[in-house]
């Protein structure tokens, strides 16, 4: 998946509305595609279609990116801070284990985030079980599928919700 485009009813219609930034990391693009049995067979489109549906209907704009490089993710992070982006969901996948880069980058924007894994990776490699970003998130969800998205979004939904009041 590449960035779906913000619809002109989403920019438009819709000036005020907070917004959450969903970034992928490398390899997601799969999502679907290829080892369905770790992975599962949900879709990054699908994933982004059922984050925005929820998101809207509490007047709020999701954006979504995948990118399969370090530094296009970096920028990514960087714009939000720029754009009023409120909360960020992140699966920084292989850069989980990886990236003190895009580590860097969400300390410095200051922009609260949850971190999301589609598996277990506390039940896979050694390797697989230290994260550059778990220490500061806000939460971790491993293990629960693209369930695991839906979940990190009612947190961030809840938390501009606060943010409102
Ligand atoms: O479980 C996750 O969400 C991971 O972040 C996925 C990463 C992996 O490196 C992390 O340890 C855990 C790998 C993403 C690769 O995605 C694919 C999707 C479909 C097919 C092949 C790869």
């Amino acid at each position: 998946m590449t960035r779906p485009k913000r619809s002109q009813k989403d920019s438009a219609q819709r000036p005020d509305a907070a917004r959450i930034l969903v970034l992928h990391g490398p390899n997601l693009n799969l999502l679907g595609t290829r080892e369905p049995q770790i992975y599962g067979h949900t879709t990054l489109a699908d994933i982004h279609a059922a984050m925005a549906a929820r998101a809207r209907a509490e007047n709020v704009i999701v954006e979504s990116f995948q990118s399969n490089h370090e530094g296009q993710l970096i920028d990514r992070v960087q714009a939000a801070a720029s754009e009023g982006i409120g909360f960020i969901v992140i699966n920084p996948a292989g850069y989980t284990h990886t990236s003190v880069a895009l580590r860097d980058a969400l300390a410095a924007v200051s922009i609260p985030y949850v971190e999301v894994h589609l598996s277990n990776i506390h039940a896979r490699e050694p390797f697989r079980q230290h994260s550059y970003f778990s220490d500061r998130a806000a939460g971790v969800i491993c293990g629960l599928g693209a369930y695991g998205y839906m979940a990190a979004l009612e947190y961030a939904l809840s938390r501009l919700r606060d943010a409102q009041h």
